[in-house]
């Protein structure tokens, strides 16, 4: 409901800069994302993309669904692209009036382009990166990532007799993007537009590199059904999982409150096939066990 009152009091003002016209799946958090991320950055925008799935659904040759410049090159190197994007900006001396952003999912962010974002920021270009984290490699059949997190079943970290799926916790990008020296770096999901909108205006805002993680649900690589892309990411903020928070100057200056009773981790991973196997028998309770000891430890730290 608030995504549609978002949509129509934005749509109303502004022209549509990502068509319906994508091949996304019903209900994919990644679309949806895309689409409020280019509406907060408006059409004076540029927009270099990693391989993924957005790149792969939103420019099916010879369409686009992208109302404003947009470049894929390859894989990992959206940021470079973009770097060379602002140079050029600058040597026009446009680059006051158009804003540069690079973006992708988690595998080009946490992994693959992770060398070429680390060099963007060591130079401290004036560009916007955003992470699509659907905390995977959707696009090539759900492998596991840096950001993919414990517990979670995927074609490379399969659920099995001896594994509980994923054995790793979640790389903390945001930590390393402040270690980076960014004056902004902030993150949101998916189910809070209101949020997008604010901190990519505030990221465009903000001279030099800057940082923004949006959670996105992924229907088939998370094995949900399309009406819960929302409700899900709510509950990774609410239970304690996926604190939102801007950092600004490498200081927290900003925190989403979780609710006063926070939901049990359970009530976010019953839901998702790819935690399945952690309800199925008692096997795994020490693996449910310790993902809500992490959601408890977030919420203490970002309280
Ligand atoms: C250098 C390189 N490695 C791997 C691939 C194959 N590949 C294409 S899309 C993709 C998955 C992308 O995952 P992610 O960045 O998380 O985006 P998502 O599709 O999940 O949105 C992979 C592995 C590639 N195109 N180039
Ligand atoms: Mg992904």
């Amino acid at each position: 409901m608030l995504l549609l009152i978002y949509m129509k009091t934005v749509k109303s003002k502004t022209k549509e800069l990502f068509s319906p016209g994508h091949s996304a799946c019903a209900g994919c958090g990644l679309a949806l994302g895309a689409r409020l991320v280019a509406q907060a950055a408006g059409e004076n925008t540029i927009i270099t993309n990693a391989t993924g799935c957005l790149e792969v659904t939103t420019t099916k040759y010879p369409m686009s669904a992208w109302g404003m410049p947009w470049i894929h090159s390859v894989f990992e190197n959206a940021a470079a692209v973009a770097s060379g994007v602002q140079a050029a900006l600058r040597y026009r001396k446009i680059d006051k009036k158009v804003k540069v952003i690079a973006q992708g999912g988690d595998g080009a962010t946490y992994d693959i382009g992770f060398g070429l974002i680390s060099g963007m920021w060591e130079r401290k270009e004036d560009i916007l990166y955003v992470a699509y984290d659907n905390e995977a490699y959707m696009n090539t059949g759900v492998q596991a990532s840096g950001a993919t997190p414990y517990g979670a079943s995927t074609t490379t970290t399969p659920q099995g007799s001896v594994s509980p799926g994923s054995e790793l916790f979640k790389k903390d990008m945001p930590a390393i993007a402040i270690a980076h020296g960014l004056n902004y770096v902030a993150t949101t999901t998916v189910a809070y537009p209101y949020d997008i909108d604010r901190k990519v205006k505030k990221a465009l805002e903000t001279p030099g590199p800057t940082y923004l993680q949006i959670l996105v649900p992924c229907v088939p690589g998370w094995g949900i059904d399309s009406k819960d892309t929302i409700h899900l990411a709510k509950l990774a903020h609410q239970t304690g999982l996926w604190p939102i928070f801007e950092a600004e100057n490498g200081q927290i200056t900003n925190i989403m409150k979780f609710p006063e009773k926070r939901p049990a981790v359970e009530e976010y991973l019953r839901p998702q096939k790819r935690f399945r196997h952690l309800f199925k028998d008692g096997k795994w309770k020490n693996v449910l066990e310790a993902i809500q000891k992490k959601a408890d430890e977030n919420a203490k730290k970002f309280k």
